[in-house]
Order: C-alpha cells, then structure tokens, then sequence
C-alpha cells in the first residue's frame, strides 16, 4: 500500500486552489478527468492529492501562500534524484514557485541510509563529550608542496583542534597527493596522542567516488569531505549506504546558494541542506551560519539544525556546522543558537590570528571552554593572551 510523501511550496497564482489541484494531477497521472474510467481506476495509486492551501496575501489580483500535496510514495524510488524530479522536476521551470519542505512516511524514509556516525559516532570517534567540537581548515592548500600542508596541519593542531578539513575547492593536489597527505598528517595526529579527524577532500569522475573513498580509508582515511550538490546527492547516498565506508561524511555546501537564496525559486535551506543531506547519510553538515561571512538568515540557519539534530525517529541526528566567517568572538553567539551539539568551525579566524594557526586554535578553544563554563569572553581573555588577541582583531568581547 502506498503511504504519502507530503510536499510544501511556496508559490503565486491568479487561484492558488487550481494551481494545487493541477500540480497533484500534472506531476503524477497528467490529465486525470479526461480519463475513461477504466484507465482512471489503473492510475487512481498514483494520482497526486490536494493536502492544504493557505492564502497569505491577496494582491493585484494574485493569491500569495503555500500548497501542500500529497504524493504516493510508490510515485518514486527510494533516491533523493528520483524524488527531486517527481516533486519538483518540471515543476521547478514553471513561474514563481518554491520548494519548501517534503516530510516522509517513515517506510520511505528507513529506505535512505541516514548518518552512518551521527553526533554520538563522532563523538565517540574522538572522545569528545559536553562541549562543541573545534574544527579548522586547511587555507590555503592549493599549490602548496607536501611539507607546507604538514606544517600547517601541525600548527592546527597544536592549538587543541578536533578536526581538520581540506579546503573544498582543493581538486588539483599533484604537489601533495591524497595518500602521501593521509600518511604525514597521520604521523601528526599519533604524535599528538589523541584522536583527531581529518576530512579529505573526495574528489575525481564522480563513477569513480567510491573506489577513491575505499582507497582513502585503505590509506589511513578517518573522514571524507564530499561536495555535495555538484556530484550529487546520489553519490552521497551510495557512500553512507556502502558498509566498507567506515569513515564519516562530511557534506560541503558548495553551490548551495544557487538553490536557496532567491525568494520564490529553487529549494529551501532547511530542505536543501537539512532534511535531505541527512537522508542522504552526511554524518557532519557545513552551511552559512546567520553571522558569518556568507550569511544565512536565522531563522533558515536554526531549521537547518532542528531538521538534523530533532529525532525522526528512523535516521540518526547529524551535526551541524554553521560556517563561513567565523572567529572567537562569535563562539558565544554559536553556542547561545545552536548549544552544544555543534562544530565550530573555521578556515580564516584560524590562520588570520597575529600569532598564527596555533595561537587561532587556542583562542578558540578558551572562547569553547569559557562559553560551557559560563564565563564571557572578556573575563576569560584576562588569562588566555591567544583569545585577547583574537578579540582584539576581530572584536566580539
Ligand atoms: C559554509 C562553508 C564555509 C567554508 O567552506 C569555508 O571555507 C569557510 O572559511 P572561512 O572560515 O570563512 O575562512
């Protein structure tokens, strides 16, 4: 029996009742009244339903709001492309409309593989509880001979960070190929005596994506970085689901704005980079944080959390990471929004303090450790030169 998948857009039109009506028909059976009977009783399973319309706003003639419909799961196999296409495939080219949100009957939704690690995988992995984890990345990476990258990968390092990422964009890695950095920086992580994640950037002819992810934890891998929506989330997909990856995912945003920003097309954030990269199986999630350098609203950078972090009751939570643009002085609003089960992340706010990438990984950590403990930046810069230099810089006490 087919349960349903329940889809929200946002959209306009001279009715929004009819649009809904034909948007239930045109993205399942087609025409539908036109029907002989006989032909209507065959497709009736599959036939789109009208679950809600709410007008926001009437104008000029026009009605403003959101429409909900219900599609016949049975509609689309268990892949996030195969689903895209049937709730939004045509659908997206025709006028103003929106992707909103898709909620699944759990039957479908146990068919997605989820995150492998989740928060508490993660946490385990490197034995890091109550406090929100500390991840660096590399900047710049690109170009740079081997014995570059180790030196910065040590000096992160050295300032108490849990994870290191490679820089999304770092593709053309002939000067430090992916074995001999997995070699090195493992080095450096068994000499620092605790458990350190280093994302790797997962790059190459997307078919070939998971031979190269099974030849990285073959290599000493412990983590890969995946650009999500340019590959696809497909192959996301089929890492989480392949159990000889024994490593977690971290999904990269790139090109996510391309979906999300305009205000009456493409796919909302909270879908985008949300519900459907944790269905996917991203165990570690990177998106705009509300503050940073390529912000995202709130409200958006709150749901995408609550639609990772809430219990689902099928798929495990997955952390989020609101990035891009951080520095010490924003681990306070980091914590007052998210809480604990976050990663504070940063490229720049690390290797941009005046005393270095060591020094930016300690400031941090003492703006972590002084946020858990209730202490304000200030009171904690008082003993901790790193963060009073961080604060100096970049303001935020
Ligand atoms: C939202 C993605 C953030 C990201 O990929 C990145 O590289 C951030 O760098 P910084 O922290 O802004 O230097």
């Amino acid at each position: 029996m087919s349960e349903f998948i329940k889809v929200t857009y946002k959209t306009v039109a001279k009715d929004l009742h009819k649009k809904a009506e034909s948007i239930a028909v045109g993205m399942t059976v087609g025409s539908w009244t036109d029907l002989p009977l006989a032909k209507q009783e065959l497709l009736a399973p599959y036939l789109g339903k009208v679950e809600s319309v709410h007008i926001q706003q009437e104008k000029d003639g026009l009605q403003y709001g959101t429409i909900s419909i219900n599609y016949p799961s049975n509609n689309s196999t268990p892949d996030i492309p195969a689903l895209l296409t049937t709730v939004f495939g045509k659908l997206s080219m025709d006028g103003r409309i929106k992707l909103i949100d898709i909620s699944f009957p759990p039957s479908f939704l146990r068919q997605f593989p989820g995150p492998k690690f989740g928060i508490e995988g993660v946490r385990s992995l490197l034995g890091v509880n109550g406090r929100p984890l500390l991840m660096s990345i590399f900047k710049s990476c690109l170009g740079l001979p081997l014995s570059d990258l180790e030196t910065q990968f040590a000096a992160q390092i050295e300032g108490g960070v849990d994870m290191v990422k490679d820089d999304e964009i770092f593709f053309v890695d002939d000067r430090a190929p992916l074995n001999e950095r997995l070699q090195a920086y493992n080095k450096i992580i068994v000499e620092a005596g605790r458990p350190i994640l280093y994302a790797a950037n997962l790059t190459g002819p997307v078919h070939q994506l998971i031979d190269k992810a099974k030849y990285a934890i073959e290599n000493g891998a412990n983590c890969l970085l995946l650009n999500v929506l340019p590959y696809g989330f497909d192959i996301l997909q089929r890492l989480a689901a392949d159990p000889d990856i024994t490593v977690p995912l971290m999904a990269h945003p790139a090109m996510a704005g391309a979906y999300y920003s305009a205000e009456d097309y493409g796919i909302a954030s909270p879908l985008l980079l949300g519900t459907l990269m944790r269905a996917a199986g991203a165990d570690i999630i990177l998106y705009p944080s509300p503050y940073g350098s390529v912000a995202l609203n709130r409200a958006d950078a709150l749901h995408v959390a609550e639609n990772i972090r809430s219990d689902n009751g099928v798929h495990k939570t997955a952390f989020p990471v609101p990035s891009a643009g951080i520095h010490p002085g924003l681990v306070p609003n980091l914590y007052n929004d998210f809480g604990t089960d976050v990663i504070v992340n940063a490229g720049g706010g690390i290797h941009g303090h005046p005393g270095g990438a060591a020094d930016g990984g300690r400031a941090f950590r003492a703006a972590i450790d002084a946020v858990i403990s209730g202490t304000s930046l200030a009171e904690a810069a008082q003993t901790n030169q790193p963060l009073a230099r961080a604060l100096e810089k970049w303001g935020g006490a």
